[in-house]
């Protein structure tokens, strides 16, 4: 039997406050789950995943690609947004309609009305692939909410207060969740724990994460 709100068979509300200022819409990118992948495949032939090196020397465990006027990179000069994928030389590939739209409507249903990414990070975790905590800071507008859309193999995500030494709470993202962060949650310190393996009947063994930012 289908319950109450089309998710997997567990009863929760769709909108679900993990913390203040982030808001849980639990499945709400599986609607659209086909056309997301299928544009995620055309941007990932015209920018392929690559593993970026941190400002410290360290080859991140998450393969990145971007899409959207913006690309968020890192390497030994340090982190930043630039409008040119440093593999081709040429621009990031244009954010599609599709991830525009959820990103924006998902946005609006968690009480931030207006977000207009034009920047969309892709993030690839295969088995044990995991990002340390961290802050989001390379922004103009924290006035701004996060917005992202879980595909793929569930993780652990973490998160905690605006401090490296608050303590931290867990929260498993599934394939379809979309989290929107604003308000005090915006420069919350987050993460994710180490991949585990398994098998997603669309994406096999590994989890994307859209990330959208309005840079
Ligand atoms: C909470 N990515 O790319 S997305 C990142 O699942 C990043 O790949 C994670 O953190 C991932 O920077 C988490 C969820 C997320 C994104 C931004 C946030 C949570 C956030 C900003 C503030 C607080
Ligand atoms: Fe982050």
């Amino acid at each position: 039997m289908q319950d109450l709100f089309g998710h997997a068979g567990i009863v929760e509300p769709p909108r679900q406050a993990i913390a203040e200022g982030a808001v849980l819409l639990r499945g709400r990118a599986l609607a659209e789950e086909a056309n997301l992948l299928a544009a995620l495949d055309a941007v990932v032939v015209a920018a392929p995943f690559r593993h970026m090196v941190t400002p410290g020397g360290f080859t991140m465990s998450v393969a990145m690609t971007n899409c959207g006027t913006a690309g968020w990179v890192t390497d030994r000069r340090g982190y930043r947004y630039q409008s040119g994928d440093p593999l081709s030389g040429k621009p990031w590939p244009a954010m599609p309609e599709i991830f525009f739209r959820l990103a924006t409507e998902a946005a609006a249903e968690a009480g931030f009305p207006g977000f207009a990414p034009d920047a969309c990070l892709i993030n690839r975790y295969e088995p044990g692939a995991k990002m340390s905590p961290h802050q989001d800071k390379d922004e103009r507008d924290f006035g701004q909410p996060i917005v992202s859309v879980s595909l793929g193999l569930p993780a652990t995500f973490q998160f905690g207060g605006l401090s490296r030494s608050d303590k931290m709470t867990k929260v498993a993202l599934e394939h379809g969740d979309v989290v929107a962060w604003g308000g005090p949650a915006r420069l919350a310190y987050h993460g994710v724990l180490a991949l585990k393996d398994g098998e997603h009947p669309l994406l096999g063994r590994k989890r994307i994460n859209l990330t959208f930012r309005r840079v």
